[in-house]
């Protein structure tokens, strides 16, 4: 079942099935492993994020994207796979059913029960391509907000492992966050406790 949330913001729930859910979860500890593996990430006002993140492609430090670590080992970014493109561009023609742009950045999240991710908005690519989001593992409460502030109106939408979000068009810009993440509902059969969420980006780079 496919839920349009705003204009753009397409919800397909349960998109990827069990045996792919297992494969993409299998690539994604593989890519957090070092170097240039899981980081947690420092903001310019000297915080931390409370989800650790892997980054392939391109980096991201707030508010830029780079080709080496910069804060830690130093490493180049690990390469972004052909195959997970593919599985972008196929998300966005089953979502919007618009031919989609080449990806190259993927930005992998790691949450255990007691992450939250802020209110914030993604304007660092330089492209307008929609955003791909695959969740895994745990449920979370996902907040889409507005384009004008980080408060109300929004609506909170439960994304479950498997599930699909794409943000395109005048969703693109939109504030969001996660302000809740609801330990031990992960698939029993996955074998993850928290959650990960896989964003696919076009740099614009
Ligand atoms: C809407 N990640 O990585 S996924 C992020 O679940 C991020 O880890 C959250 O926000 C997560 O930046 C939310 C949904 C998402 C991702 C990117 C977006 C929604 C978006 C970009 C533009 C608009
Ligand atoms: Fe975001």
């Amino acid at each position: 079942a496919r839920a349009q949330v705003a204009p753009g913001a397409v919800h397909i729930p349960d998109w990827l099935d069990e045996e792919h859910q297992r494969t993409l979860l299998d690539a994604c500890r593989e890519w957090a492993r070092p170097p240039a593996g899981l980081r947690t990430v420092r903001t310019p006002g000297g915080g931390t994020m409370t989800a650790r993140q892997v980054c392939l492609g391109w980096h991201w430090y707030p508010y830029a994207y780079a080709r080496t670590v910069t804060d830690g080992d130093g490493a180049p970014v690990k390469p972004f796979p052909e195959w997970l493109g593919e599985l972008g561009r196929r998300a966005v023609r089953d979502a919007l059913g618009d031919p989609a742009a080449e990806y190259d950045i993927a930005l992998i999240n790691f949450y255990d029960s007691d992450a939250r991710m802020g209110m914030h908005r993604d304007s660092d690519e330089k492209s307008d391509a929609p955003v791909v989001s695959l969740s895994l593992g745990d449920t979370c409460v996902f907040r889409f907000g507005n384009t004008e502030t980080r408060t109300r109106p929004y609506t909170d939408v439960v994304l479950r492992s498997g599930d699909l979000f794409v943000f395109g068009g005048p969703s693109r810009l939109a504030y969001h966050g996660v302000p809740r993440v609801h330990g031990g509902t992960a698939p029993p059969g996955l074998g993850l406790s928290g959650r990960l969420n896989v964003t696919l980006r076009v740099s614009g780079l």
